[in-house]
């Protein structure tokens, strides 16, 4: 049965980025629980940043699981990505996130690798760009596999990766691997600027899909644009997809409203039984 989950976020300098609540993981948990959700998914500033959270009496407390943890703060506060041209600073990144992994893997929660995938510029061609992305995801699933978990690769829209914007891609990025640690992560936002169908997609990715970030068209809680939820529920069923679908969303018009209105489109989406 897929789960229902709502993204947390405790890094400053994403403040205005698009997560469901910001700041307080306590009241998060609190309002997530009250609403039925299953899980949270964080966003946080390091590893160190997530051990330092009363996580496990907050999810205890509340009934809840941690979905998913992020890596992105590592591009947002330290401009850290797997691709730059510094072996140094590539060091720098694979370490951030194993640090993150780690941190998550106490809760059996995969993390995931959106912006720090990085981008293909003047200097490290796309070739070169693809190599050193490939070569750390095959380190970093074996460290999942170690850690019990998995990894989770996020295709992103055009604007803000030149590397890899569709489900395709990810799959064509993630088959040399020796690894079966790496999954994809499938983000409704991103596919519905880059794939021709959403819920197509979704099915030829198959097995692939690890995690869901269930989100509508303008990046708002699922069911406030123009995304058509009946067909990718489909595709997701038909696939035996059985993660969860995270909501990554900006808080239009406010947190709260922002996690109603996804967990009654999630209800309608998964929960049904027409
Ligand atoms: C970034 O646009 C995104 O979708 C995040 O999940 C990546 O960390
Ligand atoms: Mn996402």
């Amino acid at each position: 049965m897929i789960k229902s989950a709502v993204t947390v976020s405790i890094v400053e300098e994403a403040r205005n980025g698009p997560f469901v609540f910001h700041d307080d993981v306590s009241a998060a948990c609190r309002t997530a629980a009250e609403l039925g959700f299953d899980a949270i998914e964080l966003f946080a500033p390091s590893g160190q940043a997530l051990r330092s959270l009363p996580l496990a009496s907050l999810l205890n407390q509340h009934q809840l699981k941690l979905a998913a943890v992020g890596t992105g703060a590592g591009m947002v506060v330290h401009q850290l990505h797997l691709c730059d041209r510094d072996a140094a600073r590539r060091q720098q990144a694979e370490k951030f996130i194993r640090e993150i992994m780690s941190a998550g893997a106490e809760f059996q929660a995969p993390a995931i690798i959106g912006s720090m995938q990085g981008k293909w510029d003047d200097v490290v061609d796309k070739p070169t760009a693809i190599a050193h992305l490939r070569d750390a995801l095959q380190r970093l699933g074996d460290h999942a596999e170690s850690l019990g978990t998995v990894l989770l690769y996020e295709p992103l829209n055009r604007y803000e990766t030149n590397l890899v914007n569709t489900i395709e891609q990810g799959i064509a990025l993630l088959k040399p691997l020796a690894t079966k640690s790496v999954m994809l992560l499938a983000d409704l936002f991103h596919m519905n600027i880059e794939e021709a169908s959403v819920a197509a997609a979704i099915q030829d990715a198959g097995t692939s899909v690890g995690h869901v970030h269930f989100v509508d068209s303008n990046r708002q809680a699922a069911g406030r644009g123009h995304l058509e939820f009946g067909p990718i529920a489909s595709a997701l069923a038909s696939i035996g997809y059985e993660g969860y679908a995270s909501a990554e969303a900006f808080p239009i018009p406010d947190s709260l409203t922002t996690a109603r209105q996804t967990i009654d489109t999630f209800r309608k989406c998964f929960r049904s039984s027409s």
